[in-house]
């Protein structure tokens, strides 16, 4: 079919400087008119610049509202701009991780991702899109301000309205535009990655581990994919490839308003995980977020494995996975909120450990240097240099393996890990949709305090504890491949023992502000590792909420969400 390319004149308009991942809206805000269309121009031509004409991009989302809707949108900008080629998912359906082991196997130019990620879906709800580059990672800071700067200047947009694509259907459909060949691949993203994680694991030894081998019975898992993108491939992981019953993978089936829920794999919005694992009837509990990158892992009897101490244990035993038998552990990293169990392990294993700010784009340089196998964050996400994304159902894969190899339960590898390292007490504390002055107000305030050197050797007490304040810093951290400098990544109180408090605004929500609070205390003496993290670090917290104030400047008395 022959067509031809439109200019539509356009406006400037709020793009708001890019987040922690992509740019997240209210749908309603996608919906208007031109800013989509806008935003994925200026995506397009500030990411790729001369590259655009005859590039192959990859394009795939977590399923929620206007997906469908953006994803033909931008088939028709891409097809106005020269691109040549386009890996569309199936339906749309694309986890993060699947784009970016596509963008890779494919060796695309990048890749536009539709996904607002663990925020809610629906008419009312958020939405989002993001720009991935030809390494399978998030765009880096340079890339997303160039892409900012561009909202605010743009003027028009390339669009071929009349072109059509039925992405339900798999295999190639070409087209001429502008007398150019363009051509859309639709593709089944599933059995890509799910072919990527046979070559990575040994998926004889989970399913022996599942099904029972050798005298041991079989391990009974629950996977809940939370209406999100990864019910097709947590059915095809579980059901087809390790055999497991129906009933072990519950929520697969993708809706565009994840069933009205929350699909945040956290102790909060996974509550239903939690209340079936209380039953005490499954061995292993695994929730995802709406794209996939996120997983929380739970043992019998709903046992929390904190993700910080996920990264650790992983950290220790990454010689069970076939993937790195071959590859070797080249070194860890976290991003800075992340406790430091993980670093323990680096230490032990003498490699070296990153600390960088929060959000994935920044480890995908240290793999690409070759500096990096293993990384994660302390909200739930954990991945290796396979692709440059964290990875829920990779994660699952990990554990399942330590589990197989070590014959022994979720707990027991937990219990087992302090009793070597000694145990990181941690806690996140989420205000989610504060006022946006009075949380500003009290992020200055932090700073001023930072900033007045008098408070470094201070003590602070509560109940029968006292810290010394030794550092205090906005985080700032220096990329050791590029150079490039991120600054102000968040506020540190770090005291004489370690323990920290670290306060930051949320990067990636739609709308007012997002408050997080992280508490972190080391404690050694085995007599403790029983106690909830809450009794522990109940000094460190009213620590924290004293100095930054924030009932006082909020008016939030407790928080959102407690991790
Ligand atoms: C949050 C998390 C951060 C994560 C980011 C994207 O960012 O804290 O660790 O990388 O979400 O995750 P923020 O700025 O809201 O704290 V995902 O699963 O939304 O791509
Ligand atoms: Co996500």
């Amino acid at each position: 079919m022959a067509l031809t390319s439109k200019t539509i004149q356009t406006k400037p308009f709020d793009g708001q400087k890019p987040g922690t991942s992509g740019l997240r809206k209210a749908v309603k805000v996608y919906q208007e008119e031109n800013y989509t269309e806008n935003f994925v121009q200026c995506t397009l031509t500030a990411a790729l610049g001369e590259k655009l004409t005859g590039s192959t991009l990859a394009v795939g989302g977590d399923g929620r509202y206007f997906g469908k809707e953006a994803t033909l949108r931008i088939i028709q900008i891409c097809a106005a701009n020269g691109v040549s080629k386009l890996l569309v998912a199936h339906n749309g359906l694309m986890s993060t991780p699947a784009v970016s082991c596509v963008i890779r196997k494919y060796k695309t130019d990048g890749a536009i991702i539709l996904t607002a990620s663990h925020n809610p879906g629906g008419p009312d709800a958020d939405f989002g899109l993001k720009y991935n580059i030809a390494n399978g990672g998030p765009a880096p800071e340079g890339v997303t301000n160039a892409i900012f700067e561009m909202t605010k200047t743009i003027t028009s947009y390339k669009v071929c309205p009349d072109l059509t694509v039925d992405i339900s259907k798999l295999g190639k459909q070409e087209f001429q535009v502008d007398g150019r060949s363009f051509t859309v691949e639709v593709i089944d993203s599933v059995s890509d990655y799910v072919a990527y994680m046979k070559e990575i694991f040994d998926f004889g030894a989970i399913k022996g581990l599942l099904q029972g081998s050798g005298g041991k019975p079989p391990l009974n898992v629950l996977i809940n994919s939370m209406h999100g993108v990864m019910g097709p491939y947590a059915k095809k992981v579980f059901q087809e490839e390790l055999g497991t019953p129906a009933s072990n993978t519950v929520n697969c089936e993708p809706k565009e308003d994840f069933g009205g829920l929350h699909p945040d794999p956290n102790l909060t919005y996974a509550a239903d995980l939690v209340k079936e694992l209380e039953k005490g009837q499954h061995g292993f509990g695994a929730a995802f977020d709406g794209d996939g990158d996120r997983n929380m892992i739970l043992g019998q009897n709903a046992f929390f494995v904190t993700p910080s101490d996920s990264l650790a244990v992983l950290a220790d035993n990454l010689e069970c996975i076939p993937y790195f038998q071959k590859t070797g552990v080249k070194g860890y990293a976290r991003s800075m909120p992340t406790s430091g169990a993980v670093d323990r392990v680096a230490k032990k294993k003498e490699k070296k450990c990153f600390e960088v700010p929060t959000g994935w784009k920044f480890f995908g340089n240290l793999m690409d240097a070759g500096l990096l196998s293993l990384c994660g964050e302390e909200s739930f996400g954990t991945g290796s240099d396979h692709i440059r994304e964290k990875d829920g159902l990779w994660a699952v894969l990990a554990w399942l393996s330590v589990l197989a190899s070590k014959n022994k339960s979720v707990e027991e590898v937990i219990r087992q890990h302090w009793s070597q390292y000694g145990r990181n007490f941690y806690t996140r504390y989420d205000y989610e949709n504060c006022e946006s002055a009075p949380a500003n107000k009290m992020m200055e305030n932090l700073g001023n305090f930072i900033s007045d050197s008098s408070n470094i050797g201070k003590p602070f007490s509560s109940g029968d504890k006292t810290y010394t304040v030794a550092k205090i810093d906005n985080f700032s951290y220096t990329d050791p491949v590029d150079n490039s400098v991120s600054k102000n990544q968040g506020i540190r109180i770090i005291f004489s023992d370690d323990s920290r408090i670290i306060f930051r605004l949320s990067g990636t929500g739609s709308s007012g502000a997002t408050i997080r609070m992280y508490i972190e205390g080391y404690e050694s003496d085995t007599s403790k590792f029983n106690l909830s993290p809450q009794v522990v670090l109940k000094p460190l917290i009213d620590i924290a909420l004293n100095i930054s104030q924030l009932r006082e400047i909020t008016g939030r008395q407790e928080p959102t969400v407690i991790t």
